[in-house]
């Protein structure tokens, strides 16, 4: 029995960098899947911190806020770098991710049909911090030579823009080749090409 509950919408949005680091080390979690109705009308939203989710249960300790569920689940699972300078590193990556997130999810809800043409063109740029930090780095992984939770978003996040913009890795051989290297993790390939994964929409309002 896991004493992981992961409690989000029906989406990959902010859940999905922790699900795929939850299957990829082999943990166990069970989904409590919140649909629009439940949150509108029950009392879930009052009871949150933050009046959002995710919410992340480990038995009877009770989190929120994404990036906070991520290095806790580092922590716990030695994803979280081998020292203090490692650590620091692994926040300051993992922050790059959140603002990248950030300004994607900015363009899927709020101007999706008059700011892609702008945010397409200016992806290269952005991507482009990520792959120096990946050559910079001789472990093959963000940090250090072993995966950490900041992999898991910046994987994530990636595989949503391939999705936005499928071209976008292509001047980009170091990243393109992390991406493919981390989605053939056995374990991380069986969840991605799990239904659960495939069938859950990237995000809320069917843009993606
Ligand atoms: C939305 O913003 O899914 N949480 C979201 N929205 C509902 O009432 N800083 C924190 C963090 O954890 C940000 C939390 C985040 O990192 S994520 C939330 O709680 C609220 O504010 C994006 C997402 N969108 C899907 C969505 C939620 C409500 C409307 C659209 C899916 C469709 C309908 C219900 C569920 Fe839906």
């Amino acid at each position: 029995m896991s004493s992981y509950t992961l409690t989000y919408f029906p989406v990959r949005g902010l859940g999905e960098a922790m699900r795929s680091l939850l299957a990829d080390q082999g943990l166990d979690w069970k989904e409590n899947e919140v649909n629009f109705e439940m949150w509108t009308k029950g009392d879930l939203k009052a009871s949150c911190v933050f009046g959002q989710l995710p919410k992340f249960q480990d038995g009877g300790f009770t989190l929120y806020q994404s990036n906070a569920i991520l290095r806790y689940l580092g922590r716990k699972h030695g994803l979280y770098g081998k020292n203090d300078e490692e650590k620091a590193l692994i926040d300051m990556v993992n922050d790059g991710v959140h603002d990248l997130r950030l300004k994607y999810v900015k363009l899927i809800y709020q101007e999706y049909d008059t700011g892609k043409d702008k945010y397409i063109k200016d992806l290269p740029d952005d991507l482009a911090k990520f792959e120096k930090i990946l050559l910079n780095n001789k472990g093959g992984f963000v940090v250090g030579d072993k995966i950490s939770f900041a992999d898991y978003n910046l994987l994530d996040v990636l595989r949503n823009h391939l999705v936005l913009a499928p071209t976008c890795l292509d001047k980009l051989p170091t990243l393109k080749s992390y991406v493919e290297r981390l989605n053939s993790r056995p374990k991380l390939k069986a969840f991605l090409e799990s239904d659960a994964h495939k069938n859950r929409p990237i995000n809320g309002n069917g843009k993606q």
